[in-house]
Parts: C-alpha cells; structure tokens; sequence
C-alpha cells in the first residue's frame, strides 16, 4: 500500500509503509526544436546545464534539430523542475523560443 508522498506523487518518497525502500521516480528532460534558436546556443544550453562535451552536445543538438525532441538527461523530479527553470529562463534572457520540459520516465 502506498504512503501519503506517494499518493502526492511526491518525488522525495523513499519508503513504503511496511518500512521497504524503493527509489524517486525519474524524469526525462528533454529539449524541442523550433526554427529560431541557433544551433550554437542549443549546444551552449547542453554544455553549461547538462554537463555534456562539445562533440556529445552537437550529436545531441542534430537529433532534436532532425527529429523533433531530444533527451537531455534523466533525474529525481525536483533535479528536473530546475533543470527546466533554468534553461528556460537562459533561452528568455537570450530571447530565444528554445523549449525544455520534463516528463515521467
Ligand atoms: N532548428 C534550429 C535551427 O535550425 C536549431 C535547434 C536545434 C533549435 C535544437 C532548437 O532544441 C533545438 N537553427
């Protein structure tokens, strides 16, 4: 049977109620293409907030840029919200429409 936090979908939920551990549910953060954002800032975003090197951002920015959406990374939910907040205001201050969202694993 499900704890409270697990009925809350809440992402901090480490335990059931006869004491078994299970692990947070994960997130994928993903990224959109659209046809403004220049493909030199999509690969800054995967370097400075993905961690990813010069060739994997590239590889990962051409996927989205050919087929529509790619994979960012997969996190714990509150570890995804930020990622999202944090691309999306860097795409605004730079005035590009980039897109980031998170959906459950
Ligand atoms: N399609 C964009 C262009 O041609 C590049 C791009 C790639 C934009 C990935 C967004 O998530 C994106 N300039």
């Amino acid at each position: 049977m499900a704890t409270r936090k697990q009925d809350d979908r809440n992402s901090g939920v480490l335990e059931t109620e006869h004491g078994k551990i299970r692990p947070p549910r994960l997130y994928k953060v993903l990224l959109l293409n659209d046809d403004f954002t220049p493909m030199d800032f999509v690969i800054v975003v995967l370097e400075k907030f993905f961690g990813f090197g010069r060739e994997q951002a590239t590889l990962i920015m051409l996927k989205v840029h050919r087929e529509g959406r790619g994979l960012c990374g997969v996190y714990p939910r509150d570890v995804a919200a930020t990622k999202v907040d944090q691309v999306s205001a860097f795409a605004r201050q730079n005035q590009h429409p980039l897109a980031c969202v998170m959906e459950e694993n």
